[in-house]
């Protein structure tokens, strides 16, 4: 089989593929990282969201997985951005994305500004899915919210930085969060963190699954694939040419990857089927994708790229 073109151009960065982890997986400690690091066919590093000081997270359980996915409640736990901002500035074997939250848009500000005044020069990534003001939403479900945060962002950030975005589920939605961001000079949307608030219920114990929030929590990995794949088709229809889009959520095959692009995506992550098959998904996501690729005759992936057929 024929070896294909997968490089991959996102804001300054070039990556040799279009595979990235999903923030959160494998990805919240040294020895995690490390992995990531030698791990074939990752094309890039996404760290954990960081917060303003280390967070041990929520109780376990705190993730389970399921045939069709996984339900996560995991609390943010990190080690503080202090450390993930040092370790993007001496991860020399591949590009990285400093995802980081904040649990109030002060703490955005104060992380951002010193990123802003740090030597780093790679990708950033604000993770909205946080909350802003108890009792809204989180901050990406409130359109105010989010363009005020982003306000303060642009006013001194000038490095590239993207925003990450729950799934949608009204298209006026997508109208509404794409006029926000496309007022910005965003380099990137990452689309979609896991669907929210979900319960799974074990019927033999007649019990919820995770300890927090009464074992309500985040739902990734095949279930949630055909929501993925509209944020990225109903992104890239509304969003401005210049901003990029990293497909997250539902990928195990090669062919999801190939979905994800063909929808409009320009890196895939992967998250949930990290955790049930290892590192070596990557090498056989790769080997799916190239495999699909011959078959269709395409020799890059712009050949397809936002290509979906409509009836
Ligand atoms: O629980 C988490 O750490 C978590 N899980 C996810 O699936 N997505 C996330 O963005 C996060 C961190 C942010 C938050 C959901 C805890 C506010």
């Amino acid at each position: 089989m024929t070896k294909k073109n997968l490089t991959t151009q996102l804001a300054n960065v070039t990556f040799d593929g279009p595979l990235l982890n999903a923030s959160g997986i494998h990805c919240q400690t040294s020895a995690e990282l490390a992995d990531l690091a030698k791990t074939s066919n990752l094309a890039g590093i996404v760290t954990k969201s960081a917060t303003l000081f280390p967070r041990k997270g929520n109780e376990n359980p705190r993730y389970h997985d399921l045939p069709y996915g996984s339900i996560n409640s995991m609390g943010l736990p990190n080690l503080g951005y202090p450390f993930y901002l040092d370790y993007v500035q001496q991860e020399k074997a591949k590009p990285t994305i400093l995802s980081v939250a904040g649990l109030s848009a002060d703490d955005v500000i104060e992380v951002l500004s010193d990123i802003q005044d740090s030597k780093y020069q790679g990708i950033t990534e604000l993770n909205l899915s946080c909350p802003n003001v108890p009792g809204k939403p989180q901050t990406a479900y409130d359109f105010v919210a989010t363009r005020k945060v982003l306000e303060r962002v642009f006013e001194f950030f000038t490095k590239p930085i993207g925003v990450k975005l729950p799934p949608y589920f009204d298209l006026v939605h997508f109208d509404q969060i794409a006029a926000v961001l496309n007022d910005f000079p965003i380099t990137h949307v990452n689309t979609v963190n896991s669907v929210g608030n979900g319960l799974v219920v074990d019927v033999a114990k007649e019990q919820v699954v995770t300890k927090a929030k009464g074992g309500f929590g985040g739902l990734g990995g095949a279930m949630i694939l055909p929501t993925a794949l509209a944020n990225v088709r109903a992104l890239r229809q509304r969003l401005n040419d210049n901003i990029a889009i990293i497909g997250t959520g539902g990928v195990t095959t090669g062919a999801d990857v190939f979905a994800h692009i063909l929808c409009g995506a320009d890196m895939v992550s992967v998250g949930t089927q990290v955790i049930k098959e290892g590192l070596g998904v990557y090498d056989r996501l790769t080997q799916e994708l190239e495999a699909l690729m011959t078959e269709k005759g395409y020799e890059r992936l712009a050949d397809f790229r936002g290509q979906l057929r409509e009836l």
